[in-house]
């Protein structure tokens, strides 16, 4: 530290080589509004996060619990208002709208105002961007905790901002799960899919057809055996991990084809009455649930409302993707059947996007995965007034590779470098499908190659937040050479998180 002489002429020591606050460059995604305020805020010992509102309790859980852990720190949650402190009130401004918040931080206080708990998730999300990055620590640091002085008023561009794990391909446990939860939570991410079935592997136990975990939850691509799947209370744990984050988990039974797990489990869901072996490579297409027989139904129906009544949030993915081994007609018929059980069950139906040719049901949300500008059934559906969920491969799938030296990932959707992942708008991008017509953004990860939680950062990060800036941030904010500085300031969070990130070339890391 260098000595400097103060005004009063005594010695005192500089402390410049404590790191400076942060300051408001830092954030992705990036707020609507941001003013800068002269005095920057310091947290202390005494601090205390002040409930004014009910709705702000779990997002003050979920930072006090953040927060005790680096700081070291009681931080107490209390419902008296005693001025300094944090402070988590209702009373936003209009404009913030339903998942919205406003964030000030003057010297004494740090008032997050919101009219929702999703609104004070988000408010908390950006507080904690704002402090140091070794707030992020999982063990006690030293201060000073600052936070620079801001004025900030913020909402997203679309409600729905998305994250898909793969557990099937390779099977992930419940802790790799909630550690992927936490990561995305960070970003505003608010649904969690997790793509429970496949040829490989189904992951969920369904208490009415055992076999299907006993048997059809055994290996994994690649041929690792194990109990790769969730008991029901395991399933339940993690979807209250990411509601604790203000995050709601979208489960998925992907379904006619892929579905060799479940055909491997019971002789009886294939038009011969013989189980198929099970499957532990990468290949697409070849599987089909047997279309004409009533056993089928019986079978969607039990899964479908076993996994509604441990699901609280409002959706449940039927997957409907690459059935090239059912005949047109029967995918046709097999949709009819299914997506009235889905309603039966109280659920809402979101599917990848070839679903949609088979039903004019307006309030089911085809999920675009595509690599052209163009697809007739979705630009149909969004005219009937269906709202599209956008994940076109080529930008936002984040099992592409980055490069051709990437030694993880696929490339048949095409090689995905960070600023490739940037460059694109979920509102202009399907021909026939208009800002209007889209309900919002996914980041799906397939893992076919993907093995172990440092393998799921590697790819998710930095992809993730690009994707979470394009869901959030308004559009007129959409500049690379802004963007690509803010992305950077993530790296040293990543580095005390120990979150693996591929540090592309095209990113301005410091
Ligand atoms: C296509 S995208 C699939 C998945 C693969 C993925 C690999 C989609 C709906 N289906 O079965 O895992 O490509 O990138």
């Amino acid at each position: 530290a260098a000595l400097v002489i103060a005004g009063s002429g005594v010695l005192v020591t500089n402390t410049a080589e404590a790191a400076p606050p942060t300051t408001l460059q830092e954030l992705v995604p990036q707020p609507a509004q941001v003013q800068p305020r002269p005095e920057t805020f310091t947290l202390t010992p005494q601090a205390k996060i002040q409930l004014a509102t009910q709705t702000a309790r779990k997002p003050a859980e979920l930072l006090a619990g953040i927060l005790r852990k680096s700081t070291g720190y009681p931080l107490p949650i209390t419902d008296k208002i005693t001025g300094d402190g944090i402070v988590l009130t209702a009373g936003a401004d209009q404009r913030t709208g339903p998942e919205g918040y406003q964030l000030d931080v003057t010297p004494n206080q740090v008032v997050i105002r919101a009219n929702s708990t999703a609104g004070h998730f988000n408010g908390i999300a950006t507080l904690r961007q704002l402090l140091p990055p070794k707030a992020e620590a999982p063990t006690k640091q030293p201060g000073p905790w600052q936070v620079p002085g801001a004025s900030i008023l913020d909402h997203p561009r679309y409600h729905h901002r998305g994250a898909m794990l793969d557990v099937s391909r390779h099977f992930f446990t419940p802790a790799q799960v909630k550690r992927y939860i936490d990561q995305i939570a960070a970003f505003k991410i608010n649904y969690f899919h997790l793509h429970l079935s496949d040829d490989q592997g189904w992951r969920l136990e369904i208490n009415s057809w055992p076999d299907l975990t006993k048997i059809g939850g055994s290996t994994e691509v690649g041929g690792r055996t194990g109990n790769l799947f969730y008991t029901q209370a395991e399933y339940k744990d993690i979807v209250a991990h990411a509601q604790s984050r203000g995050i709601t988990t979208i489960p998925e039974f992907d379904m006619p084809g892929h579905t060799n797990a479940a055909q491997a489990s019971y002789a009886n869901l294939n038009c011969d009455n013989k189980k198929r072996p099970l499957y532990t490579g990468t290949e697409v297409g070849f599987s089909s649930l047997c279309i004409n027989k009533d056993i089928t139904y019986k079978f969607v129906e039990d899964v479908i409302k076993e996994v509604s009544a441990i699901t609280p949030g409002p959706y449940l993915h039927i997957g409907g993707d690459e059935a090239l081994s059912t005949p047109d007609a029967d995918y046709t018929t097999f949709m009819n059947r299914v997506l009235p059980l889905i309603k039966k069950y109280g659920k809402t139906t979101i599917g990848w996007h070839e679903f949609v040719k088979t039903t004019t049901d307006t309030t089911t949300i085809p999920q675009f995965w595509g690599t052209t500008t163009t697809d007739a059934n979705v630009a149909a559906a969004a005219k009937r007034g269906n709202k599209i969920l956008m994940s076109p491969a080529n930008k936002i799938y984040l099992d592409m590779k980055y490069s051709k030296d990437t030694k993880l990932g696929l490339d048949w959707a095409g090689l995905v470098e960070v600023k490739d992942a940037y460059s694109w708008n979920p509102g202009a991008y399907l021909n026939g499908v208009s800002e209007a017509n889209v309900r919002g953004i996914e980041a799906p990860l397939w893992t076919e190659t993907i093995k172990s939680s440092a393998d799921i950062e590697y790819m998710a990060f930095p992809r993730l937040p690009v994707a979470a800036e394009l869901g959030w941030s308004q559009p007129n904010i959409h500049n690379w050479d802004r963007f690509a500085p803010r992305l950077a300031a993530q790296a040293p969070r990543w580095k005390i998180q120990g979150v693996n990130f591929y540090p592309s070339p095209q990113v301005p890391w410091k």
